[in-house]
C-alpha cells in the first residue's frame, strides 16, 4: 500500500521527559520512524510525500489559538531568555482555575499541556505539522479510492485532544484523517484505537458526534497512562451518547484475551456500519515495549491486520506508539502485509 512518509520528523528530537521522577531523554525518538520505513519499503509498499493542505483543515479538529500556541511556543521560551527545555509544571488541577489562559508562557504551557512528558523543542512543529499532513494525505488516497493507506506519522497523535497535548502528541493525526473522511463525503467514519494507551485526545474530540464512532483497547487506566480517561463507562455524550466504546484490558493481557476483545471491538464497528475506517496503529502491545506491559507477539500482528482488513472497510491506518524500536519495523509491516493478502 502507499504509505506516507516525510523526514521533516527528524526535527522532533533532543527532548527530555519527566518519567518516573527522573528528567530522561524521551522514549519517542526517530529512530522509531527510520526503522519503520525501511522495513516498510523492504516489504514492497510504496513510500510517498505528504501533501499541502491549508492549515485551516487543522481548526477542523483543534482550537486555533491552541495550534499558534503549540507553532511558537519553543521561540517565545527562548525569547524570554530561559534555558533548559520546554516542560510544563504547574497545572489546572481541581480547584484551580480553568477559565483563565495566563498570558505567561509558564501558564500558558500548563494550561494546554496535561502531562510533562511532552517535551517542545526548536523542531517540534515542523514534525507535528508534516505528521498532520501525512495523515491526511493517507485520508486523501484512500478518499479517493484506495483500499488502504498508512501514515508514518512521528510524533503519534491520540492523547491531543481539541486544545491540549500530552502523551508524546500534539496534533491529533488521526482525528485529522477521519475529519478528513467526513469532509470528503463519508457519512459514518470509525476510529478503531489499538495503541496500548487510552486515546484520550480522540475519545474527546468526538465524545459528542455521532459520525465518528471511537473504538479503543488499550491497557487498564487504573494502573495505566493517561490515567483519567479510557474506563469502561465512558460512552459518549448527548448525540455522541453509545459512539464511544473502550474495552480496558489488565497489565499483561496475552494474545487470547486480546483477541477476544479485538473481535469485540469488530463486532460493534460492523454494528455501526462505517464507510470508512481509521486505525490508530500502535504497536507498544509488544511483549518486550519499554514503557508497557501486555504480551502480543511479532507474530500476533499479522492476524491483528488481517482481522482489520477482513473488515473490508476502506482504512487508514495511522501510526501511534511502538518503543521497543528493534522490533517495530517487523510489527508494523506485519499489520500492513495482511492487506495486501
Ligand atoms: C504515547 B502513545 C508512564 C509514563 C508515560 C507517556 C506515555 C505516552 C504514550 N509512567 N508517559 O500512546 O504510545
Ligand atoms: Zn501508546
Amino acid at each position: 500500500m502507499k504509505a506516507v512518509y516525510s523526514p521533516l520528523h527528524a526535527r522532533h528530537d533532543g527532548g527530555f521527559e519527566l518519567y518516573r521522577g527522573q528528567l530522561v531523554p524521551t522514549f519517542e525518538t526517530p529512530d522509531r520512524a527510520e526503522i519503520i520505513r525501511a522495513a516498510i519499503a523492504a516489504a514492497g509498499h510504496e513510500l510517498v510525500q505528504p501533501r499541502e493542505f491549508p492549515e485551516s483543515r487543522l481548526l477542523g479538529v483543534h482550537d486555533g489559538e491552541f495550534v499558534e500556541f503549540l507553532r511558537g511556543a519553543h521561540a517565545r521560551w527562548q525569547s524570554e531568555g530561559r534555558q533548559g527545555h520546554v516542560i510544563p509544571s504547574g497545572f489546572p488541577a481541581r480547584g484551580l482555575r480553568q477559565d483563565r489562559r495566563p498570558s505567561g508562557i509558564s501558564g500558558s504551557l500548563g494550561y494546554y499541556a496535561f502531562d510533562a512528558s511532552t517535551p517542545i523543542v526548536a523542531g517540534t512543529w515542523d514534525a507535528v505539522l508534516a505528521a498532520a499532513r501525512s495523515a491526511m494525505t493517507a485520508a486523501a488516497l484512500v478518499a479517493e479510492g484506495e483500499r488502504a493507506a498508512y501514515a508514518l506519522c512521528r510524533p503519534p497523535g491520540h492523547h491531543a485532544a481539541r486544545s491540549t497535548y500530552g502523551g508524546y502528541c500534539y496534533l491529533n493525526n488521526a482525528a485529522l484523517a477521519a475529519q478528513y473522511l467526513r469532509d470528503a463525503g463519508h457519512r459514518r467514519v470509525t476510529i478503531l484505537d489499538v495503541d496500548y494507551h487510552h486515546g484520550n485526545g480522540t475519545q474527546e474530540i468526538f465524545w459528542e458526534r455521532e459520525d465518528v464512532q471511537f473504538v479503543s483497547l488499550h491497557g487498564d487506566p487504573e494502573t495505566e497512562y493517561p490515567w483519567f480517561l479510557g474506563y469502561a463507562d465512558e460512552r459518549g455524550a448527548g448525540p455522541g451518547e453509545g459512539f464511544t466504546l473502550n474495552l480496558p484490558l489488565p497489565a499483561g493481557t496475552a494474545w487470547d484475551a486480546y483477541a477476544a476483545a479485538l473481535q469485540t471491538a469488530l463486532g460493534a464497528i460492523t454494528r455501526y456500519d462505517p464507510e470508512s475506517l481509521v486505525v490508530s496503529l500502535g504497536v507498544d502491545t509488544f511483549v518486550s515495549d519499554p514503557i508497557s506491559s501486555f504480551k502480543l507477539e511479532s507474530r500476533h500482528y499479522p492476524l491483528i491486520g488481517g482481522l482489520l482488513a477482513g473488515l473490508r472497510l476502506p482504512t487508514v491506518l495511522v501510526q501511534e506508539g511502538g518503543y521497543a524500536v528493534a522490533e517495530i519495523g517487523e510489527n508494523v509491516a506485519g499489520v500492513l502485509g495482511a492487506f495486501a493478502d
